[in-house]
């Protein structure tokens, strides 16, 4: 599998080797988080098989907070990098239908070595049968990877795959051209990124740099065989696909289906990628389709909201990154996006630390207090012995025939001779 694009498992091989050998420290950001609608199946948690499971990770175990981080518990999680990607589609359907989730977003370091550690140290941790980027995880509940069998499954469970049986297989079919079109786009985006070519050109993974180079003679070259071979073939298909449907959806369908919805973004990719590219009169019926796309409510709130992230659109060692919508250095400069540094990571766990000292503290405290408690009521008892014994002078009883103070000393116990006890058993 690509690492941010299409199935490649010789890429996914590498890159994992290469993730283990460049192991640093970890870099994050920090998903925003919203809040869960229930998503349980009632399928059996069953974390605590997972954390028998836990198991060291390039010499460490994930912290309790990046297990928290990539699955709380508390609402679904989408965990996908930091980019639009093949998780967008993804993201878009869950707002179109409204469910709220995590949108737990892994960094990737920067050139030359990509550190991955961010996801790599989770990645097997999570009960994932299949552990891989985009994953689906509901509290207590299902645990899926694949984009094609998340974004299936959302669009089943919420009722957004088509009305009828013949709308769901051209549902199917639409999807997986659109599916199609962006392996094609990707391999032109991904061209120079590590494992996937042969060898990359130099000067595209530059250290010092925060990104893959924008443009290369090798993308340069497929951008343009890209736009002129391949796309304008996948776009007559989409466009024949509405035709054929005659109801301005994909699918034919009376109301959009995810399908649409994964065309939409795919589109707005490509019209990031090529501005141009929807132009030929041709084409026209798919304009209108991006038109009727944005104007969906949903689809234009989720676009003007805060959750939103227009860039970065591929990952990091793409050509298609930041900067093609805003300022690269800007986009680096919001705070969601600061990579945690090596000296932050460090002061982290040193807060972890002295959060766990400070457990132990206040656990030692208890402890104390609890002990000091004990004896009070032992010496509060002996108090009350001492007390009786006390009485049991006042009124002089037979028990105690005192010759000096009342202590419960055997040699303060005389017997009715006026010998000791204890002289008498020569104690
Ligand atoms: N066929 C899979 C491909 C998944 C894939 O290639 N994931 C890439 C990102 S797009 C990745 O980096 N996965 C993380 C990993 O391999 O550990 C899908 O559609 O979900």
């Amino acid at each position: 599998m690509l690492a941010g694009g299409p199935s490649d498992s010789r890429f996914a091989s590498a890159v994992k080797k290469e993730d283990r050998k460049n192991s640093a420290e970890p870099t994050r950001i920090h998903g925003h988080v919203e809040h869960a609608s229930s998503m349980s199946d009632g399928a059996p948690e069953r974390d605590s098989v997972i954390q028998l499971e836990r198991k060291s990770v390039m010499g460490r175990s994930p912290t309790e907070a990046e297990m928290s981080r990539a699955f709380s518990k508390k609402r679904p999680a989408l965990g996908y990098w930091d980019n639009r990607g093949i998780a967008e589609p993804i993201r878009l359907l869950l707002h179109y239908v409204g469910v709220e989730f995590d949108d737990v977003r892994f960094d990737v370091g920067p050139p030359p070595a990509y550190d991955k550690s961010d996801w790599l140290l989770v990645k097997d941790h999570l009960g994932l049968s299949a552990p891989n980027l985009p994953y689906w995880i509901e509290p207590g509940g299902l645990r899926l990877t694949q984009s094609h069998a998340i974004t299936l499954y959302l669009a089943q469970k919420h009722g957004v795959d088509g009305e009828s049986a013949a709308v769901r297989g051209r549902a199917i079919m639409a999807h997986e051209c659109v599916r199609d079109c962006v392996s094609a786009f990707m391999a032109v985006t991904y061209c120079n990124a590590p494992g996937y070519c042969d060898a990359a050109e130099d000067g595209v993974h530059a250290a010092g740099a925060l990104q893959a180079a924008r443009q290369s003679a090798r993308f340069n070259a497929k951008r343009d065989a890209y736009l002129k071979e391949k796309l304008p073939s996948h776009l007559d298909t989409f466009t024949t696909m509405l035709r054929h449907g005659a109801t301005g959806w994909v699918a034919g369908s009376a109301e959009p289906t995810y399908a649409d919805l994964c065309l939409g973004e795919a589109l707005d990719q490509h019209l990031i990628f090529a501005p141009h590219c929807l132009d030929a009169p041709a084409h026209e019926p798919l304009r209108a389709f991006m038109g009727r796309f944005r104007g969906l409510p949903a689809v234009a709130a989720y676009h003007q909201s805060e959750r939103f992230k227009a860039e970065p659109l591929h990952n990091r060692y793409a050509h298609f990154h930041c900067g093609w919508l805003h300022s690269a250095e800007k986009y680096y400069t919001q705070r969601h996006y600061t990579p945690r540094s090596a000296g932050e990571a460090k002061k982290s766990r040193r807060r972890e630390l002295c959060r766990d000292i400070l457990a132990l503290v206040l656990l030692l405290g208890v402890l104390g207090a609890m002990m000091a408690v004990g004896r009070t009521a032992i010496e509060f008892h002996e108090l009350e012995e001492h007390v009786e014994q006390e009485a049991a002078c006042a009124a002089d009883l037979p028990m105690c025939n005192m010759t000096g103070c009342c202590c419960p000393s055997p040699a303060n116990f005389v017997d009715a001779g006026g010998v000791s006890l204890e002289s008498a058993s020569g104690i």
